[in-house]
This record gives C-alpha cells, sequence and structure tokens, in this order.
C-alpha cells in the first residue's frame, strides 16, 4: 500500500495527475487548467482525510476530464476575496485613551479543496486558509478571544511583541477542545507579520492550515520624519487608497502525509491566480504583504516578471531593504512588503511565480492582469 501511494501520489503524483497547465500563452485567461482525474487505480482524486484504501472506492470518476475549479462556495472562501480581506476588529477606547482592537478567532476542523478534486482534512481559524489577516495601527491593544472548537489543543503565536503568559505556545495561551484563551498586548512593531498555531508537533498543526497574516500599519505620528510614507501604509487614508494593496500567504500541503507537499500555491488553491489573474490598474502602484508558511519546504520565494520591486523586510521599515530586484527568497515564517508599478508597461498579463521551478508546476504561479482600468 504504501508503494502505491508513493507511486501514484507522491509529490508531482497528485497535481500533475490531476491538474495539467495547457499552453504557454498567457494572453489574457489563456492558462487553462484542465483538471484530470488521477489515474491511479481507482481512478479517484486524493483524498487527503482517506486511507489509500478509501480513494480506491471512487473508482466511477476514473478517467474523467473536466475543466478544474474547485468549489470556492463549499470551502467558504476564495483566493481573490482573500487578497483584499482585511479583518480589523471591533474597535473601542481604553479608559487611558488608546485604542482597542478586539478580534474573534475560533479553530475549526474543515475539509477543504486545494486543487481540483483534491481534499485536505484542514484545520482552520474562522473556516478559511489562511485564517483572517489580522491588521492593526502601530500602537494599538489588541484583544483576541480565540476559541478552540477543534479536535486537538491549539494555540495563537503572534510573530510580535507580547509577555510570555501572551506568546501562544503549550503552557501558556494553548486552548483545549471546547476551550478559550484571550490574548492582548499592544501592536508593535509595524510591519507584515503573521500568527500560527504553536502545539505540538507543530509542523503538522501549521501545515494543517493553522496560520494567517497579521499586519500593523505604522503610525504617521510616531515617524514624524516619515510621515507621507507612514501614511500611505495606513489604511483608509487617501495616501494609502493611491494603491492596490494585497495579501499572499504563501502555502502548501502534503495531501498524503508523505512529509512533502503535493499542492503548492498562494492563498491556499493551486493555479488559483492563473484561471484568476489578478487585475492591476496599470497607473496604480502595488503593495504586496507576502508571508511564506509553507512546511516541509526550507526555502520559497516569490519572482515577478517583467518587471522589478522593492522590498521591505518583514516591513518593519520605511524604506526598502532591498532595492530593484525581481526575486526574494523567504524561509518559513519570514515575510515582507513588496512593491512595484507597472505604470510604464503594456498593459497585458504578466506571470508572478516561486523560482523554485517544481512549486510553481505545482500550483505557485498566477499572473497580473495590468489594465487601463482606474479604479
Ligand atoms: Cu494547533
Amino acid at each position: 500500500m504504501l508503494d502505491w501511494l508513493r507511486g501514484n501520489l507522491s509529490r508531482r503524483g497528485v497535481l500533475t495527475g490531476a491538474a495539467i497547465c495547457t499552453g504557454g500563452a498567457l494572453t489574457g485567461t489563456a492558462a487553462t487548467l484542465v483538471a484530470q482525474a488521477q489515474t491511479a487505480p481507482g481512478g479517484a482524486p486524493p483524498t487527503a482525510g482517506a486511507a489509500a484504501g478509501h480513494a480506491g472506492q471512487h473508482g466511477a470518476h476514473g478517467g474523467m476530464i473536466s475543466v478544474g475549479e474547485v468549489d470556492h462556495a463549499r470551502n467558504g472562501f476564495d483566493p481573490t476575496a482573500l487578497l483584499t480581506d482585511w479583518t480589523t476588529g471591533t474597535v473601542s477606547t481604553l479608559p487611558g485613551g488608546q485604542r482597542l482592537r478586539t478580534y474573534e478567532v475560533t479553530a475549526e476542523d474543515k475539509e477543504i479543496e486545494v486543487a481540483p478534486g483534491v481534499k485536505f482534512a484542514a484545520w482552520t481559524y474562522n473556516g478559511r486558509v489562511p485564517g483572517p489577516t489580522l491588521r492593526a495601527t502601530e500602537g494599538d491593544r489588541i484583544r483576541i478571544v480565540f476559541r478552540n472548537r477543534g479536535s486537538h489543543p491549539h494555540t495563537m503565536h503572534f510573530h510580535g511583541i507580547h509577555s510570555a503568559r501572551m506568546d501562544g505556545v503549550p503552557g501558556a495561551g494553548e486552548a483545549l477542545p471546547g476551550g478559550e484563551f484571550v490574548y492582548e498586548f499592544d501592536a508593535f512593531p509595524f510591519g507584515c507579520h503573521l500568527y500560527h498555531c504553536h502545539s505540538v508537533p507543530l509542523k503538522r498543526h501549521i501545515h494543517k492550515g493553522l496560520y494567517g497574516a497579521f499586519i500593523i500599519d505604522p503610525d504617521p505620528a510616531r515617524h514624524p520624519e516619515q510621515a507621507a510614507l507612514a501614511r500611505s501604509r495606513l489604511l483608509g487614508t487617501p495616501e494609502n487608497r493611491e494603491w492596490q494593496e494585497l495579501v499572499m500567504v504563501m502555502n502548501g500541503f502534503d495531501t498524503n502525509f508523505d512529509g512533502e507537499n503535493e499542492v503548492y500555491g498562494v492563498n491556499t488553491v493551486a493555479h488559483h491566480f492563473l484561471k484568476h489573474p489578478i487585475r492591476i490598474a496599470r497607473a496604480k502602484p502595488v503593495r504586496i504583504y507576502l508571508v511564506n508558511i509553507l512546511e516541509f519546504d526550507l526555502i520559497n520565494s516569490f519572482h515577478l516578471h517583467a518587471n522589478f520591486f522593492d522590498y521591505y523586510d518583514h516591513g518593519t521599515s520605511l524604506t526598502p531593504t532591498l532595492r530593484t530586484v525581481d526575486t526574494i527568497m523567504q524561509c518559513q515564517a519570514q515575510r515582507g512588503i513588496i512593491e512595484f508599478s507597472y505604470r510604464n508597461h503594456e498593459t497585458g498579463a504578466y506571470m508572478f511565480h516561486a523560482h523554485q521551478s517544481e512549486f510553481a508546476e505545482l500550483g505557485w504561479m498566477g499572473l497580473f492582469e495590468v489594465t487601463e482600468a482606474t479604479a
């Protein structure tokens, strides 16, 4: 049985069997994705929650070829919508005048579809992978009411500054199934951060889907010498609205428990942004909050076609840490802010992808559709 799994499902088997990207032309939505049922014994798309014997029961679908599309409605989230879905919490003011943002996050088990026909038994924050993009302003008090409705102990461990008892690790902020914990700390430093479960075994808890982006916008009043730059990052300001902001969480899925990923992507669904290019208004600059949470592989990367960008490692500075690059790499939990513009380009489709070619072929590639639209 193990040999069957390795032969048919390991690494390339899942996506190369289930989804074939046809044609090199990248105009419009020309990057057609064709999903094809796994030609393995039984002909079934592999289901992560199923043992090999179970997978073999879906023989009726053997040989089926269809245009692939995951069921976003059933998943309960759409990778395109996640790009701009900021969760800013419920805002109130503490007696001392500090702004308080209260967020509610619930962990729950949920099967999701990570590529056409490829199911994955995920653990989620608020029913989605990645979890909600929590966004705040530097200096805010952050309060996260975390409820665990999942089947295992979980935490929310924030990459930020907080006390030991708010660290979200076993013994300090872990919620048992049915339990809850309230994390509270001040939002520092500004930047592009993340949170993830830190229960053990760590790599399983992360890889099952318990992670999300955590963005702290700079407070312009704290950076008078760079106030204009800070305002451009601060959600809701006129300067910020000049930008097209996107959050991309680079992730992957080991759908057959072999310790390797079979599916790669941004915001979970393989090849989603090839089939649904991200529309970019040519006149407006683009800012990407990029987070790498990929498990099992040591390095991930982001490469932009036909253009160069500035990069802010961890997003914790208002001046770039790298200028005029077209590729950056991130280890797990590394993140940063990418800024670029297609202002002087022709309109058309421009690729972005991991420059680990295998990751790209297994789902981590997409397109920006640069248009004249001003919206
Ligand atoms: Cu966990």
